[in-house]
């Protein structure tokens, strides 16, 4: 029998590439869906073409046990989130509840389907829970590189409720010895990215501003430094991470580290032009507070999972602008409406 997974923010960036992973290894594969007309899924399902979806939101209890009950899977993967760090200063709360509290109600619905009490007779249930948790915990971090073992000081409310879903994950792991574990990735891209990342806004930008459809980009820090990987990798660390003996938590990043004005740099460089003739900083895209330097230590990853990225970050950014002048040439064609659909 094959094994069964739901994928929450199966619309998103890495569930696209998680889906895809888990069906070349056999498994079958349910997206949860949020709302009535989700522009999103068709765009997941014209790429992944033997995805099921059953319907649910993060906000809705009762929709999460309904879906689980459904599926009966034997792995859960929450990767739904509103992932955009600077709408977590504007929309806190609704961020809280999302990236929060959203995680405590997918490891509700798997307590109650599994029928799990609390009790010491519980033998744990054996819905196997993904949570990601992201590199944002460490904020402001007393060291560098970040590993496992690496106090948080989140800076946004973002990483503050990553870090509620963080620890909730473990705690339901301690009480119920449910098999629950947090991926503390560190940012991964991809053609797929949505385009208010900064990866993706240069990308982007560096393919029109090369076709003369734009001339200038407006950037924020170009200082703040970043371990930038590609998402198509991480997705094997998270299968992995649910596919060994004792769940634990792990660190995933690459252990480089480049500036935004390298990410700059490299994109400007591959088409020829030369990036300070475009770029323009505005001070209303800084941060009330700033992550200044992230980099992963994920030795013990790859050490334990085997695990090892197999892109790095001047290739990613060649791979993304090539993408973009694809869609940016289509997109002088057809219009803008072709380039939002466009993955
Ligand atoms: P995306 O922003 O591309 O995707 C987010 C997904 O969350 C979408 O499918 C969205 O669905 C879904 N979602 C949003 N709100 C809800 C809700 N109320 N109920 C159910 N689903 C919801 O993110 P990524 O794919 O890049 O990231 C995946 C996860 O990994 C996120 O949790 C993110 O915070 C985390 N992360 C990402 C990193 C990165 O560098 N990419 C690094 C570390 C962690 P919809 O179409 O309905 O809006
Ligand atoms: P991040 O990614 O906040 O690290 O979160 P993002 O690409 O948005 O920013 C990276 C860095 O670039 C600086 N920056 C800009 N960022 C954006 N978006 N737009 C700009 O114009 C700009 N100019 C400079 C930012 O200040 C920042 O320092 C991503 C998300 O995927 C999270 O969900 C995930 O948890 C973390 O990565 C790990």
């Amino acid at each position: 029998m094959s094994k069964r997974a739901l994928i929450t923010g199966i619309t998103g960036q890495d569930g696209s590439y998680l889906a895809e992973h888990l069906l070349s290894q056999g498994y079958q594969v349910w997206g949860l869906n949020r709302g009535q007309a989700n522009p999103r899924k068709s765009r997941v399902s014209r790429l992944v073409s033997e995805l099921s979806f059953v319907d649910g939101d993060l906000m809705d209890q009762a929709s999460l046990v309904s879906a689980v009950d459904k599926v009966q899977p034997d792995e859960v993967y929450n990767l739904g989130a509103i992932s955009f760090v600077p709408m977590s200063w504007q929309q806190a709360e609704l961020v809280s509840e999302v990236n929060g509290m959203g995680v405590l109600r997918v490891l509700e619905a798997i307590r109650m389907v599994s029928g799990l009490n609390g009790s010491r007779h519980d033998s744990g249930a054996q819905i196997r829970f993904y949570q990601a948790s992201s590199s944002e915990m460490f904020g402001k971090a007393a060291e560098t590189p970040q590993s496992e073992t690496t106090r948080f000081h989140p800076r946004s409310p973002y990483g503050v409720a990553k870090a509620y879903g963080h620890f909730m994950t473990r705690n339901y792991r301690e009480s119920f010895g449910m098999y629950a574990v947090s991926g503390m990735l560190f940012n991964h891209e991809s053609p797929r990215r949505g385009a208010e990342f900064v990866t993706r806004k240069i990308s982007l930008a560096v393919a029109r501003i090369k076709l003369g459809h734009q001339e200038k980009l407006h950037l924020g820090n170009l200082d703040a430094v970043r371990d930038w990987g590609y998402a198509g990798d991480y997705v094997r660390a998270m299968h992995l991470m649910l596919q060994q003996d004792e769940p634990s938590d792990y660190v995933v990043g690459t252990g480089a580290m480049h500036s935004v004005r390298d990410a700059v740099r490299f994109a400007f460089d591959h088409v020829g032009l030369d990036w300070r003739d475009h770029v323009v900083i505005d001070p209303a895209l800084v941060r009330p507070a700033e992550v200044e330097i992230l980099c992963a230590d994920s030795a013990r990853t790859r050490a334990e999972l085997g695990w090892e990225p197999t892109v790095d970050f001047p290739e990613l950014m060649r791979m993304m602008v090539d993408s973009d002048l694809k869609q940016a040439t289509r997109e002088h064609e057809y219009g803008d409406l072709l380039l939002a659909a466009s993955w």
